[in-house]
């Protein structure tokens, strides 16, 4: 069986992995629709020997249209009620969904029995959010968690197109002894911006009134949702680092019980979708170079936190475009297909 998939947002970071992943994972498409804003409408794709003109979205672009991807941004809000009217099942990777009651929040390893009980809309994780449950989820079933430290250092990917082409033109800027413009971080749409090349911005999204960032405050509550544990303890600090496409994040968990270094190297090792990359003796550990372009999420430095009674360090890698958007989203169609949903 083949189906209508549209891909709202397709000249982006996100839409354009999505192509990537659907040709990688012979995704059983028949017709495939590319949709943005009007600004990009008219673009030409080249996709599997088959050129594509973008499309406006509009209220009638989901006709027919079985599998709705949703890149992420505004227009998933302006968009999905049409998208989910015309029978399509809308695959969201923006925030707007994320915490309704009525929609399932999912990582496909993770909680894929919440799927069925979509209705129409299922949303995909942050990234950062994402990339951290791939690894907490097989020591939870171990032991229960009572609490996470996470700090993380986010690719300017996550900030789409525009942020890593501000990464690149800094660094070229800077080499060449020419002034640095900042325009896009931490967020095209605040008053102020800094620049990221040879820097670090400790603000990701907008500042909420408890002096948390919306990105650090998704962390937290996403991770209740999908791990469907109110009860955990977690905080969190979310800083944008000069690295083009990879986050990585720095978890500290303590358990209610024990659970060895051995042991949760076992079980991150047995997890689908998780590589342990963990060899101190030779310098082995996820570096973000080393994992973009990748679809798992690289777990390594596994180590007790000596100050608790049952704590556990990691040091979580993933590729943000990938497992953190585009590949997590195309996971959910696919479970979906597979399962007939
Ligand atoms: C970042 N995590 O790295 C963000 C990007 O809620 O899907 C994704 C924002 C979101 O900037």
């Amino acid at each position: 069986k083949k189906y209508n998939v549209a891909i709202l947002g397709a000249t982006g970071a996100v839409g354009q992995e999505f192509l990537n992943l659907i040709e990688e994972r012979n995704f059983p498409f028949a017709e495939l629709k590319l949709l943005a804003s009007k600004r990009s409408a008219g673009k030409k794709i080249d996709f599997m020997g088959k050129e594509y003109i973008v499309e406006e979205a509009t209220d009638d672009s989901f006709e027919n249209v079985q599998i709705a991807l949703f890149a992420g941004g505004a227009a998933s809000k302006t968009f999905a009620p049409a998208a989910v009217k015309a029978g399509a099942v809308v695959i969201d990777n923006s925030s707007a969904f994320r915490m309704d009651p009525e929609v399932p929040l999912i990582v496909p390893e993770v909680n894929p029995e919440c799927i069925q009980d979509h209705k129409g809309i299922i949303a995909n994780p942050n990234c950062s959010t994402i990339i951290m449950v791939m690894a907490l989820k097989p020591l939870y079933d171990k032991a229960k968690i009572k609490r996470i430290v996470v700090s993380t250092y986010q690719a300017v990917s996550g900030g789409g197109k525009e942020a890593m082409a501000e990464l690149q033109q800094q660094a070229e800027d800077i080499v060449a002894n020419r002034p640095v413009k900042a325009e896009i971080l931490p967020g095209a749409s605040l008053p102020k911006h800094y620049q990221i090349a040879f820097n670090l911005i400790p603000q990701i999204d907008v500042f909420k009134d408890n002096l948390y960032t919306k990105e650090e405050m998704k962390m937290i509550n996403e991770t209740h949702k999908i791990l469907q544990d109110d009860t955990i303890g977690i905080t969190a600090t979310t800083v944008r680092v000069p690295v083009f496409r990879s986050h990585a994040e720095s978890v500290n968990i303590e358990f209610t019980d024990e659970v060895s270094v051995e042991e949760a190297k076992k079980l991150l090792a047995d997890f689908p979708g998780v590589t342990v990359q963990d060899n101190p003796d030779e310098m082995d550990y996820p570096m973000p170079l080393m994992t973009s372009g990748k679809n798992d999420v690289y777990v390594g430095r596994i180590r007790k936190d000596n100050s608790i009674e049952h704590g556990l360090n990691l040091w979580v890698v993933g590729d943000q475009i990938r497992k953190g958007a585009a590949l997590n989203a195309l996971q959910i169609a696919e479970y979906m297909v597979k399962n007939d949903q």
